[in-house]
Order: C-alpha cells, then sequence, then structure tokens
C-alpha cells in the first residue's frame, strides 16, 4: 500500500477539523441527488407508458415450488426469468433476473434467516395473453399478464397490488462496452483508422451474435417468440444503442469521484400499485415523518447508508441505515413490500390523491367522484436483481410476523441494555470514569453502562487501550463489575495502517481487506489515518474478527465489557460522499455497488458473534451499530446517529424509531440531549423524559459541547431528570415483557397508534404520540414552554387511565393534558395489566430479586388481561433450558388470577408486594386464594376520588399462581 502523501494528509485532516468543530448544517452538495446519480436518472427518465416487457407465456414451468416463465425486452430482446413463488403464511416472491447474464448477478446473502417454505402455487387459467395463478387455498391469484407484461395480486375479487402496471419496469441488462474501442482510436488518430474502427466494429457485432445465439440455444422458447415478431425496421434498436453511449452508463463522476464501473449499467426498477392506499410507512432511515409523503417535484427517498455529517430533518436523503421495506395500510388491510437489494436504492412515491385536502376528498366522495385512492410506489436499485417480497397481511401484526419470519425477529437484550446508559465523546480516562460513576450514586440516579468512544484507544487503534489515559482497564471493569453495572467500547469497522499494530498485520496477511477494483487493498481516511477495510462479506474474516473479542485477544476486556460498531457505513472521509468506492472488490468479485447497504450488518453481525463466542455460548451480546439493513434487529440495537440539541431534533427521534420499529427493528434510540450543539435545560429535561420511554434509552454528547451528566443543570432539574430515568427502570419488567415478545413473534415494541387501533383513520398520520406494547400511550412533551399537550385517546368507549395522576378518560377523544417541567403524559389502556418494580437501586441487575408491583387497569367491562416474563436477564438459559417464568395475568368478574407457563421453570426470590387496581369499586374484603386452598384477606386501601383500589402484601412469589377475590 502506498504511504499517503503529506498533502493529501493535511486535506484531509483540515476536512475532519472542519467537520468536528462546524455548527453548519449537512452540506448538502456532498450528497448526491436522483439527478445526480446517472441509474437514478436514467430509471427516472422512463415515463409511465406501454411496458416494452412482455412475458412468454410459452415458456411457463410450473413446479411445486415455483412458477417460472421468460420475459422479453421487445426493443433489446434481453431474455429476462421471471419466478413466482407462494410462500407459506400469505406472502409470495417474485424474482427476475437475467436468463443468461454475462457474469453473476449479486443476490443477497445472510439476511434471509433461510430459505422460505413455499407452498403449492397452481395454475387455475390461461389463456394466450395471461395466466392465473392461486396459492394458499385459493385465497390468492396472481394474474400474469403477458403484453405488455404486468402482474395483479388479488384476494377473492379484490386487486391487492399490482407489479408494472404503470410499465415502468427497467432491467438493464449486463453488456460489454462496445464503444471501448471505437473512443480511443477514433480521439487519437482520426480519421485513417476509422476503417479499423469499422472492422472492430463488425467483429464485435459478430462475437456478440454468436453469443446470442448461445443465449438462443438455452431459451429456445423465448427466443423463438422473439424471432418470430423482431421488428423489421431498426428504429428501436437504434434508440436503445444511443441509450448505451449515455453519460453514467460507463463511468460517473461526483465532485472529485470517478467511479469507474467496469460492469456498466445494471439498474433494476419495477413499479408498484397500491389501489385503495393512502397511507404507506417504513423503508427507513430518513429523518422525516412516519406517513411517507408523495416523491413527485423532489427527489425520491434515498436508502444508501451514508455517514451525513449534521443531517437535516425532514427530508427524504439518505442517512445510517437502510430497511428496504415498505407497509401500506388502509381501513381493511396492512400490505408489505420487502424489495430485497443492497444496492443503492431510491424510492418514489406517487398517489392520485396527494395534493387534495380533506375537503377536496369529501367533496369527491359526496359528488361520487369515486375515484378511487391509490398509491404508487417505484423502486430502483442500481444493481443486483430484482427479488421482492409482497407480503399481505392481512393485518399489521400478520404483516410484522410474514417480515420477521424472513428476516428474523429482534434479538432479546439483555436487561441491562434497556437500561440507562450514560455516553460522551469521551470519558476521558479512568479517574473521569470513576468520577462519573460516582456521581450516579452520589446523586442517587440510576444507571447501569457508561461508554467509551474513540479516544479511549491507542491512537484509534481498536481493541486497543490508550496507555496513559487507561493504563488499567480491568481494574477499572471490575469496580464497575463491583456496582453490578457494565461498559461499552467503541470498535468501528476502520483499521489503522500500522505495521505495528496486530489487528492490521493479520488482516493484511489473511488477505481480509477489500480491495481497490486493481486488485490492492483498498485505503480510506478515517480516524486513525490511513485505514483499511476489513471484508466482512467474507465468513472467515467475520469468524476471525469475532475471535477477536475472546478475554485473551482483547486485552483488558472483561464480561462486562460491551459493544459499540460506528462507522459502519462504511464512512470514509475521503471516499465519494464520505462512502467506499463503488467499483471497490469484495469476495467472490462482487463490488462494493452490490453489497454497499449490507456493510453494517455484517460488521455488527461479527461482533455479536464475538460476544457470544467469548462467553462460550452462554451470554446475550449487545452490540450497538450505526449502520443497518434488513435483518439487522438480530444482532442487536441501533441508535439514529448525530443528532442536535435541538426541539425538532427530539421530536423526529419518535417517527425514526418507529418507522425502523414497523421495519423489524424495535431496539432503537437518539442520543438523549442530541449529539451536537448544547441543550437549555428545559431540552435537556424533555429529552430524558422521552427517552426514557423510547427503547434504547443513552445520553451522549459530541467531544466540543460541555459536560451534561444529568446533576449539571441545577438541583430542580436533576431531580426532574431522575424521576425520568427512575420511571424508566420501575418499568423495566414491562420493556422487558415487550422485548420477549418482539423476540417471539416479530411484533414491535415500540408501535406507530395506527398499529394498535389500525380501523381508527385519526391514527393513521399521527406520529408525536405512540404505544408501548398495547397497554401505554406515550407522548412525550416535545415543544419549549408549553403549558398543555394535546393527545388522541383512540378506541370506542376505550377507557384510558393517566399512570401518574390515574385519571381516567374515555376514548376516542382529543385530550388537552395540562403539563408542567415535571409532567411525562403516558396513559395505560384500560384492559391491562403491567408490571413495575418500585424499589428503584443504583442498577438493573441490582433489582433482578425486588418485588414487584402489578398494575391493572380496567376497562369498561372491568376485565384487564397482562403478562409478564422473566429469566436471568443475561444469558441465552431461557431459550436453551426453558429456565424463565411466563406469567399472564386475567382480571375477569372481579377475580384477579396468575397463571404461570408450565414450560418455563426459573427460580426467583421476587415476590408481589403490591396490586393497583385502577377504575375499581370500593370492596368489602379482598381474599387470596393459593393453589392448596388456602385463602387469607390482604389489607386494602381505597381512593374514592381516584378509583384506585390498592392491595398491599399479598406476599406471594412471583412464579406463584393464585387467585384474588374482590369481594
Ligand atoms: O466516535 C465519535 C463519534 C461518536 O461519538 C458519534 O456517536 C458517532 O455517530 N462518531 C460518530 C464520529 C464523529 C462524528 C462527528
Amino acid at each position: 500500500m502506498a504511504a499517503p502523501q503529506r498533502s493529501v494528509r493535511c486535506i484531509v485532516l483540515t476536512w475532519v477539523a472542519l467537520h468536528i468543530t462546524t455548527t453548519e448544517a449537512v452540506d448538502r452538495s456532498n450528497f448526491k441527488t436522483c439527478e445526480q446519480s446517472a441509474f437514478c436518472k436514467r430509471q427516472r427518465n422512463v415515463k409511465p407508458e406501454n411496458s416494452p416487457y412482455r412475458a412468454l407465456l410459452n415458456s411457463l414451468d410450473v413446479t411445486r415450488e415455483s412458477v417460472k416463465l421468460q420475459l422479453i425486452n421487445e426493443v433489446n430482446k434481453v431474455p429476462l426469468l421471471l419466478e413466482v413463488y407462494g410462500l407459506r403464511g400469505n406472502m409470495t416472491r417474485i424474482k427476475i433476473n437475467e436468463l443468461n447474464p454475462l457474469q453473476p448477478r449479486y443476490e443477497v446473502r445472510d439476511v434471509l434467516v433461510r430459505e422460505p417454505p413455499t407452498v403449492p402455487l397452481t395454475v387455475v387459467g390461461k389463456d394466450e395473453d395471461s395466466v392465473e395463478l392461486s396459492f394458499e387455498n385459493k385465497l390468492y391469484k396472481v394474474i400474469i399478464t403477458s403484453k405488455p407484461f404486468r402482474m395483479d395480486i388479488m384476494t377473492g375479487n379484490e386487486l391487492l397490488l399490482s407489479i408494472n402496471s404503470r410499465g415502468l419496469m427497467v432491467f438493464e441488462h449486463l453488456r460489454k462496452r462496445k464503444d471501448s474501442y471505437t473512443e480511443k482510436i477514433s480521439n487519437t488518430v482520426g480519421s485513417m483508422w476509422n476503417k479499423i474502427k469499422n472492422v472492430f466494429i463488425s467483429e464485435e457485432k459478430e462475437e456478440e451474435n454468436v453469443e446470442n445465439q448461445e443465449v438462443k440455444g438455452e431459451s429456445e422458447a423465448a427466443d423463438e417468440e422473439a424471432q418470430a415478431e423482431k421488428p423489421e425496421d431498426t428504429n428501436s434498436q437504434k434508440e436503445n444503442e444511443e441509450k448505451e453511449d449515455e453519460a453514467g452508463m460507463w463511468e460517473e463522476t461526483f465532485k472529485t469521484h470517478t467511479d469507474s464501473k467496469p460492469n456498466g449499467p445494471s439498474s433494476v426498477g419495477l413499479d408498484f400499485s397500491l389501489p385503495g392506499f393512502e397511507h404507506v410507512y417504513g423503508i427507513p432511515e430518513h429523518a422525516d415523518n412516519l406517513k411517507l409523503k408523495t416523491t413527485e417535484g423532489g427527489d425520491p427517498y434515498r436508502l444508501y447508508n451514508l455517514d451525513v455529517f449534521q443531517y437535516e430533518i425532514f427530508n427524504p436523503m439518505a442517512l445510517y441505515g437502510a430497511v428496504p421495506l415498505l407497509l401500506a395500510h388502509n381501513l381493511r388491510r396492512t400490505l408489505g413490500i420487502f424489495w430485497l437489494n443492497a444496492a443503492e436504492t431510491w424510492v418514489d412515491i406517487s398517489s392520485n390523491t396527494a395534493g387534495k385536502t380533506l375537503f377536496g376528498k369529501m367533496l369527491d366522495y359526496v359528488q361520487g367522484a369515486n375515484e378511487i385512492p391509490q398509491t404508487d410506489v417505484r423502486w430502483i436499485s442500481e444493481s443486483g436483481i430484482i427479488d421482492v417480497f409482497l407480503l399481505l397481511g392481512p393485518s399489521p401484526f400478520d404483516v410484522f410476523k410474514q417480515y420477521t419470519s424472513l428476516t428474523g425477529t429482534q434479538a432479546l437484550p439483555p436487561l441491562f441494555a434497556i437500561s440507562y446508559h450514560q455516553c460522551r465523546w469521551n470519558y476521558n480516562d479512568e479517574d473521569d470514569v470513576r468520577t462519573v460513576d460516582a456521581g450516579f450514586d452520589e446523586h442517587d440516579i440510576p444507571y447501569d453502562v457508561i461508554w467509551l468512544d474513540i479516544e479511549h484507544t491507542d491512537g484509534k487503534r481498536y481493541f486497543t487501550w490508550d496507555p496513559n489515559k487507561f493504563p488499567n482497564p480491568k481494574e477499572m471493569l471490575q469496580n464497575l463489575a463491583s456496582k453490578k453495572r457494565k461498559m461499552v467500547s467503541i470498535v468501528d469497522p476502520h483499521i489503522k495502517i500500522d505495521s505495528g499494530y496486530k489487528i492490521h498485520t493479520t488482516i493484511q496477511s489473511r488477505n481480509f481487506y477489500i480491495k481497490t477494483k486493481d486488485g490492492n487493498d483498498y485505503e480510506g481516511w478515517c480516524w486513525p489515518g490511513s485505514a483499511g477495510y476489513p471484508d466482512f462479506t467474507n465468513p472467515e474474516m467475520r469468524s476471525w474478527w469475532a475471535s477477536m473479542f475472546a478475554y485473551d485477544q482483547y486485552e483488558g476486556s472483561m464480561d462486562n465489557l460491551y459493544t459499540w460498531n460506528d462507522m459502519n457505513e462504511p464512512s470514509v472521509f475521503n471516499g465519494p460522499e464520505v462512502t467506499m468506492h463503488k467499483d471497490a472488490v469484495h469476495m467472490g468479485g462482487f463490488e462494493h455497488r452490490d453489497v454497499h447497504n449490507l456493510y453494517a450488518l455484517y460488521v455488527q453481525m461479527a461482533t455479536s458473534d464475538g460476544q457470544i463466542q467469548r462467553s462460550g455460548g452462554t451470554e446475550r451480546p449487545f452490540v450497538l451499530t450505526r449502520g443497518f439493513f434488513a435483518g439487522s434487529q438480530r444482532y442487536g440495537a441501533v441508535w439514529t446517529g448525530d443528532n442536535s440539541a435541538e426541539w425538532d431534533h427530539l421530536k423526529v427521534s419518535v417517527p425514526m424509531c418507529l418507522s425502523l420499529a414497523l421495519a423489524g427493528i424495535s431496539f432503537c434510540g437518539a442520543d438523549v440531549g442530541g449529539f451536537f450543539k448544547h441543550p437549555s435545560p428545559e431540552l435537556l429535561v424533555r429529552w430524558y423524559q422521552a427517552g426514557a420511554y423510547q427503547p434504547f434509552f443513552r445520553a451522549h454528547a459530541h467531544l466540543d459541547t460541555p459536560r451534561r451528566e444529568p446533576w449539571l443543570f441545577g438541583d430542580d432539574n436533576k431531580l426532574i431528570i431522575r424521576t425520568a430515568i427512575r420511571e424508566r427502570y420501575s418499568l423495566l419488567p414491562f420493556w422487558y415483557t415487550l422485548f420477549y415478545h418482539a423476540y417471539r413473534t416479530g411484533e414491535p415494541v415500540m408501535r406507530a397508534m395506527w398499529v394498535q387501533f389500525p380501523d381508527d383513520m385519526n391514527t393513521f398520520s399521527l406520529d408525536d404520540q405512540y404505544m408501548l406494547g398495547d397497554a401505554l400511550l406515550v407522548r412525550p412533551v416535545m415543544e419549549p414552554s408549553v403549558r398543555g399537550i394535546q393527545v388522541y385517546l383512540p378506541g370506542k368507549g376505550q377507557v384510558w387511565y393517566n399512570v401518574h395522576s390515574h385519571q381516567r378518560h374515555t376514548g376516542p377523544q382529543n385530550l388537552y393534558e395540562p403539563v408542567t417541567i415535571g409532567t411525562i403524559p403516558v396513559y395505560q389502556r384500560g384492559g391491562t395489566v403491567i408490571a413495575r418494580k418500585e424499589r428503584v437501586r443504583r442498577s438493573s441487575s441490582c433489582m433482578q430479586d425486588d418485588p414487584y408491583t402489578l398494575y391493572v387497569a380496567l376497562n369498561g367491562q372491568n376485565t384487564a388481561q397482562g403478562d409478564l416474563f422473566i429469566d436471568d436477564g443475561h444469558t441465552f438459559n431461557f431459550e436453551k433450558k426453558n429456565e424463565y417464568i411466563y406469567k399472564k395475568f386475567n382480571f375477569v368478574n372481579n377475580s384477579l388470577t396468575s397463571s404461570t407457563d408450565p414450560v418455563g421453570h426459573y427460580k426467583t426470590a421476587a415476590w408481589i408486594e403490591r396490586i393497583v387496581i385502577l377504575g375499581a369499586r370500593k370492596p368489602a374484603t379482598v381474599t387470596i386464594k393459593l393453589p392448596d386452598g388456602t385463602e387469607s384477606n390482604l389489607n386494602f386501601e381505597y381512593n374514592t376520588e381516584t378509583s384506585v383500589l390498592t392491595i398491599r402484601k399479598p406476599a406471594v412469589n412471583i412464579a406463584a399462581e393464585w387467585s384474588l377475590y374482590i369481594r
């Protein structure tokens, strides 16, 4: 590898310095618009019209597993292969690839948890222009129309979704560059060479003919049909040839970077029409509202993992992660489109009702204009194949189940990981760590984890410690362990090129680095200066990386040290759009272009495997990642990156995490307080209150900001922050149970309101309030100096209780809730039971055996149900040895019953110290009956004003079965 030149080094360091200190917003010009991205522009220039693609019905090949047939582009005659699969659980998969690509096109690996089980597809009808397939006991029909090619998915007589109905499908086939000789030659020598040039051209054409004939042999059905209709005149061919010369097809320059594109154009695009749908969601990560907007007249939503410095909010620009899953919802059903492609992707959304006011829509309705609302979605990716899963619901929870059956569910985090985390860039040295840790005890604020950012390393060499600032890491970790606390250290994937650094020399000698197009180790600039980037797509590389987390490899590490993967988009300071050159080469010869959005997932996968392995497979890992892709939920948590200490950034954290949750990633949070800039005390307080009710709860701050530990903002503010953090701790049993469900069934922890109230249109666009599970409605205060907030309480006749005042409200209503700086508006839904631990201690592990309080919130029918999951909080024993307790609580007929799943067995000393019943009537007696028949009276208090019944000391072990009678 060449040594970096001094001048280059200076430029980059200045660049980095500017980025660290500036307070300006994002420099948009660093990032491409669709117009500046050649493939996006090419694809978007194709306007709705008759599609040139035709399905060759003669080539239909039906097996038990799939239906295959060929498609032909009538213009260029390149044959494609269409595969349709019926998948178990109301899904279908559609794959389109070239029938005979010049070289294999990349197909995404390691995202699907297994080859999805199929159900038989049967041909139920066929004529010369269409074929009709059905699956799932004829519940769904797929109609493939030949000319032009389109597909329609129906259930009964209802059209659910159409594909290529707007004729926007574009599949750029791989080809040889036709003008490579001609350009070079004619530029240099001139007309004399034209003769030779012609010779080359005819030779090339001949070669091509030979190749085409080979294709013919392999795909007779396609070719016969295609040849039969080959147009006499060559106008369309000419058009096509002209397109092959378009700028940006074989080379593309953005700012100072040139993408060599040795494989030429290779993009794929397809349109989907969703009749009857006006609301679409998902495709994180964007700093935008929950409900996706139409993109006509602007840029499409972009999915390309990027390190965007000081990102702007409420726009469709790409951010650190990408999940190509879009959900559509209406009053009757929810659908999902999962576009499995890891290349740069753009998503255009249009709608026939966009821009119409509610009044306009009503007028249409009254006047019987009767235009069915429709949303159209167009996906465009730079390379790979078309591989799309249609998740047919019909309920939101069905879609979650379908999606997570493909990509996996949220890993169950260790309990400490859903507690409070204290981070900053940087805690400077061991003394600093000790002082901050002691500060939490002194101020009686619980916390579980203190974090070390890049400055803790020896010169940004990950897996090492700065010998002066952190000379005794084990002692430091031991001190934290004595308080049952943990630490997280940062391990980024850019590796300092330094012949004295073992991690680098091993990666280099094992040939594990990503390569440049010329076959050298790819080198980019990042925190350590010149850095190599391990090829995490290589399973051998990943397993070696995992082995680096062994206690004897990562010196100074202990079992209470966990990991943070930052900059894994990957971030390359001197690369195009601050990331890796697309023509860099990975294992198997695939270009970075093909796998870009997968890189971060692989980094987190290898890191989390490393943590599992170091414990011999017993301990659950915790890894935080900034970049992500579909499936990242299997490896840990995600945060929303470098936000700012601004009210709008606090606000956008809610839809950002809600979108991630819709796309399978429940473990999400935003830097509490905002990363850049310094928050006002009010903003900080509000952020803690909001963060306490988001799945990943971590305060973090930029190197240049003043210190922000919770006690530095005056006593009053400290107490409010403390209350918010303590509220989080008391609700940990509830959070943990929600995560257990996410792990088991794929349902999100933090839920968009419409997920829980799918038939209430008023919830469809809400993104300043949300549900935790089905029980708590949270509406954080995210505006400065307000005395009250507006909250929508949905559900006809649905009862809601303010969790602090226990005031009862009935939905649906828009409630005005007066607030003070201490208020966090949270409501428990009538009909639910949640468990809390109300003796908050210094960390979650200290509370392991503490007693529980059950909160039973009665609905209008005086019933309620809830559950609770308990295990040791950190091992896989719940899974491997059934060492868990799973409880169900059921309140009906004035009696509360606690039953236990008979499979689980786990011993705990924790007991129930209180049962609080919201919305109760005043009883004469309360008794508890145990399975052995003993019945005893319990003490209780009744508050007539709030209708709250508090039953003291049932004093039964949480695992026990019992019934409580209120008479
Ligand atoms: O490692 C330093 C920071 C980190 O604190 C932050 O959380 C990451 O998102 N990192 C980005 C790199 C530099 C940001 C300017």
